[in-house]
C-alpha cells in the first residue's frame, strides 16, 4: 500500500507511534510517505521507500499567525495527487482537521482518499477542558473513513465526550524490541550511581499534566529509605520548578536532570524503577517502554495506564496524587531484590503483548478493511 502518514513530530508519544509505525510499515514493503512541518526525531536515517514532505507554513508579515492548517492541507492534496497515495493515516483530530478539507477537494478532482484517524488522547483531553475545540474535533472524528484509539480508556472518554457515529477500534500502541530492550550498560550505571544506589527514572515533556513535582516528592520519600539517584529525562515548561523543587527539598545531588534523550533505552536498561503519576494519560508509551527493558512501573491509575501496568504484577497504581502511597510501593520494591526480579520479569512479559510485530498487522488489516469500504465512495 501507499501510505500518507499526517503526524505532530515532536518528542511526544503520538509522533514516536507515527514515526515508528511507518518505518515499521516500510520494513514489511508499503511505501510511506510522511505529511508534517519538521522531520520526526525518530526519523534519522534513510530508508528506500520513505519519503518525508515538509509542510511549509512560512510566516506572511499581514498575518499575525502563520496559516499552518492551509499550508497542510494543500500539501496533503499535492502528496495525495502526485504520490498516488492509497489511504491517509493522520495522527489526532487536532491539529490535523484541516484534512477534511483535502478530502473535499481531491473530491472535486474525481479522487476518494480514505482517511483513517487515530486518537491519542490530548485531543479529547484538549476538549475535556476546552469545549471550544468539541465541533472540530467531532467534525473530524465523524468524517474520517477510520477512527482507532490507543487504548480502550481513550475509546470510551471520546464516546462519553462527543457524538460519535462511527466505531472506533483499539488498536494498542507498540513498542519494537530490536531497540528497547535490556542491554548491559554497567559503565553508566557506575557513573550515576557509584555507590550500587538504585536508579529510578521519569520520562515525559514536563507537562503540567505529567505532575513531574509528584516525582520529587515521591522519590524525596524514597530516598530517606532507599539510597537512589533519580533520572528525569526530557524537558517541558515544568522542568524549572521541578529543579527548584530539587533544590528546596535537599535532594538536589541524587536528580539529574538530562534533557531530551534520543537513546532513553540506553538509560532505561540500568534503571530499576520508572514512575509516571500523570493526571491523565491515554495510554503511557513511557511506560510501556521501560517495561520493555525490564523496568517495573510505579503510576497513577488515570487513563489507559491500567491497561498497561498491571497492579502488584508489573508494579503498582495509586490514585492521582496519592504520592505517600506511591514512594511505599516503590520503597517496598526497591527494599525487596526478590519482588524487584520478579517484577521485571513480569514488566517484560506484559510488554511482550504490545509487541510491535503482533500490532502492525492490526493497522494493516485494519487499512485493507477502510479502503475496501470506500471504493465507490462519493462523499
Ligand atoms: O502525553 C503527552 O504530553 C504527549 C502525547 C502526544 O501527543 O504525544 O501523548 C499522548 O499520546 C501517547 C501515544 O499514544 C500516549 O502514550 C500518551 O498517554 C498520550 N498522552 C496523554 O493522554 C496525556
Amino acid at each position: 500500500m501507499k501510505i500518507g502518514i499526517v503526524c505532530y513530530p515532536t518528542y511526544g508519544g503520538s509522533g514516536v507511534i507515527a514515526t515508528e509505525l511507518g518505518l515499521g510499515l516500510a520494513r514489511k514493503g508499503h511505501e510511506i510517505h510522511f505529511i508534517t512541518y519538521r522531520r520526526p526525531v525518530r526519523l534519522a536515517h534513510f530508508q528506500a521507500n520513505v519519503f518525508y514532505h515538509e509542510v511549509d507554513s512560512e510566516d506572511y508579515p499581514l498575518f499575525e499567525y502563520p496559516p499552518y492548517d492551509t499550508a497542510l492541507a494543500s500539501k496533503i492534496v499535492d502528496v495525495v495527487h502526485y504520490q498516488n497515495l492509497d489511504i491517509l493515516h493522520v495522527h489526532y483530530a487536532i491539529p490535523h482537521a484541516a484534512v477534511a478539507y483535502s478530502k473535499k477537494i481531491l473530491l472535486g478532482q474525481g479522487r476518494y482518499i480514505p482517511v483513517v484517524t487515530t486518537l491519542h488522547g490530548t485531543d479529547i483531553t484538549l476538549v475535556g477542558n476546552n469545549r471550544a475545540f468539541a465541533p472540530v474535533v467531532e467534525f473530524s472524528i465523524n468524517k474520517s473513513d477510520g477512527v482507532t484509539a490507543v487504548s480502550q480508556s481513550l475509546k470510551d472518554d471520546t464516546l462519553s465526550l462527543f457524538k460519535i457515529e462511527r466505531d472506533i477500534r483499539v488498536i494498542y500502541n507498540f513498542i519494537d524490541f530490536e531497540r528497547f530492550r535490556k542491554t548491559n550498560k554497567e559503565h553508566f550505571k557506575k557513573i550515576i550511581a557509584p555507590n550500587g544506589e538504585r536508579i529510578v527514572a521519569h520520562t515525559s515533556n514536563f507537562r503540567k499534566v505529567k505532575r513531574v513535582e509528584d516525582v520529587v516528592c515521591i522519590f524525596k520519600k524514597i530516598v530517606e529509605k532507599v539510597p537512589s539517584k533519580l533520572l528525569m529525562i526530557g524537558d517541558g515548561p515544568e522542568r524549572q520548578n521541578c529543579e527548584q523543587l530539587c533544590r528546596e527539598l535537599g535532594i538536589g545531588n541524587d536528580v539529574r536532570f538530562l534533557g531530551k534523550q534520543d537513546a532513553i533505552e540506553e538509560l532505561l536498561a540500568i534503571c530499576d524503577l520508572f514512575l509516571i503519576p500523570s493526571e491523565s494519560e491515554s495510554f503511557g508509551l513511557a511506560a510501556l517502554e521501560a517495561m520493555a527493558c525490564e523496568v517495573p512501573v510505579i503510576s497513577s491509575n488515570s487513563g489507559g495506564l491500567p491497561e498497561v501496568n498491571i497492579h502488584g504484577v508489573t508494579g503498582f497504581l495509586s490514585e492521582v496524587g496519592n504520592v505517600t502511597e506511591m514512594a511505599q510501593y516503590a520503597i517496598q520494591l526497591l527494599e525487596n531484590e526478590e519482588m524487584l526480579a520478579q517484577f521485571r520479569a513480569n514488566a517484560l512479559a506484559q510488554a511482550q503483548r504490545f509487541d510491535i510485530e503482533n500490532i502492525l498487522p492490526e493497522y494493516e488489516e485494519y487499512y485493507r478493511e477502510v479502503i475496501r469500504k470506500s471504493v465507490n465512495k462519493v462523499e
